[in-house]
């Protein structure tokens, strides 16, 4: 059964077309430096937003019309199958990604819950045979049903510790099962509401050993996906433990976990952690620990994850300066971890959230190639840092020198040269970047 009939394939038309079923920048087969755009933003559709979500919020009842709600339970799961594979080829969207709820119900058991996932999971597999699009990283949801009440892996209960460890067993399975590319960590409800009844030793010490079981069953079982946490500091609990890319690399590093990690970084929760998108990719990149990323946006006068597509060009365009600088993705990607504002609620909606994400991926990329070309702010940090290239400064960046030697420099120098940081020409020169790309 189709579920898109009004929608054909959505198509490259360029910047000039009026279509808004048509990429006007994204060009899935456009080269840009040797590399496809669709290699380089390696797009994929979450499932949960674009399959699931009702559209309900906290005063309010589902909104959304998806044709595939005439269904109930097992069937329902099915029709979202046979959707999400229509609108993957529509779309021409290379990946996809999951929670374990999001494709099948829950029993009434664990052994029950598997029983549904696995037929759901054959069923993915058939349609991924006759598909281009593969699972770029599936994870568990443990953190809606109230078991979780008290954390999963964190949880003060150890059935619940046993519980989410079975489900992320399963995880595993499923992903090794479908060729994911990533298994992702989201510890939504891995935090605490008050230290007053709190043992955050045991909490993290039990993560710590979480992870490594983790760890030790894909090496088991020959999952070869790679690991990524998903960081954000608050929501639904007060303080999650997974803050930002910062805390969780202190973590990784205190429980000897780095070698098997990345971060996926998520532009919501960047903001929501008080930094940028790009200072979380930035931070990830420079300790070789960027692996993917949840491309969406927040707003700014909201306190809380919003989750909307990212159509803000300039953000997209720092976002794709650090993953050029950081060689790709590897292989992670650009996830859709976006969903449709309430007031959006026709299924034509999807197409146009998308495109627009997609589109504005694909400036980014533009742009940000162009940048790097031509070291536009390479130069700018090259004479920025200048005093570090001679003299004292290389000194101290070859480990040459010492507290005397540096006082011996310091006592009697009258004068310190400062350079100004041009913070407006820089952005000036930004804004000449983005604006001239599809002018000439
Ligand atoms: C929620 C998270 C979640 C993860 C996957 O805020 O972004 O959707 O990406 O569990
Ligand atoms: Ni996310
Ligand atoms: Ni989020």
């Amino acid at each position: 059964m189709a579920y898109f009939n009004q929608m054909d394939n959505v198509q490259y038309e360029g910047p000039h077309s009026t279509n808004a079923f048509a990429f006007k920048y994204y060009n899935p087969n456009e080269q840009v430096n040797g590399k496809t755009m669709e290699e380089h933003l390696r797009f994929a559709v979450a499932y949960w937003h674009t399959f699931v979500e009702d559209g309900s919020d906290p005063f309010g009842v589902g909104t959304m019309e998806r044709p595939w709600d005439v269904y109930t339970g097992m069937d329902l799961a099915k029709a979202r199958v046979e959707a999400a594979f229509e609108m993957f080829e529509k779309l021409g969207v290379p990946y996809f990604c999951f929670h374990d709820v999001d494709i099948a119900p829950e029993g009434n058991t664990l052994r029950e819950t598997n029983k549904n996932l696995d037929i759901i999971v054959s069923m993915i597999k058939d349609y991924m045979k006759d598909s281009k699009t593969k699972l770029l990283w599936n994870t568990a949801n443990n953190f809606t049903h109230p078991r979780f009440i008290h954390g999963a892996a964190t949880s003060n209960n150890a059935d619940v510790f046993a519980y989410t460890a079975a489900k992320v067993k399963k995880g595993l399975e499923i992903g090794k099962e479908l060729g994911g590319q990533n298994y992702v960590f989201w510890g939504g409800r891995e935090g605490y509401e008050t230290l007053l009844n709190t043992d955050m030793k045991l909490e993290l010490d039990n993560l710590g050993r979480f992870f490594h079981m983790v760890v030790n069953y894909a090496k088991e079982i020959g999952y070869d996906g790679q690991f990524l946490i998903e960081p954000k500091p608050k929501e639904p609990m007060k303080h999650l433990y997974d803050f930002d890319v910062a805390t969780g690399y202190a973590f990784l590093q205190n429980y000897d976990l780095t070698d098997h990690f990345k971060f996926n970084i998520e532009a919501n929760h960047a903001t929501l952690a008080g930094h940028t998108f790009e200072h979380e990719l930035h931070y990830a990149r420079i300790h070789n620990m960027l692996g993917s990323v949840d491309a969406n946006q927040g707003d700014l006068l909201l306190g809380w994850d919003t989750d909307e597509f990212p159509t803000d060009l300039y953000s997209t365009t720092l976002a794709m300066y650090e993953i050029l600088k950081n060689e790709g993705l590897g292989k992670g990607g650009l996830n859709f971890d976006a969903k449709v504002r309430r007031g959006s609620f026709k299924p034509e909606d999807l197409f146009h959230a998308h495109i627009a994400g997609m589109d504005s991926y694909a400036v980014g990329l533009r742009v940000a190639q162009r940048l790097l070309k031509d070291k536009a702010l390479e130069n700018i940090l090259e004479e920025r840092y200048s005093s570090y290239s001679e003299g004292i400064g290389s000194a101290i960046v070859q480990n040459k020198t010492d507290l005397p030697q540096l006082e011996n420099h310091a006592l009697d120098l009258t004068k310190i040269e400062h350079q100004s940081g041009h913070l407006e020409k820089i952005k000036s020169v930004l804004n000449q970047y983005l604006l001239t790309e599809f002018s000439q």
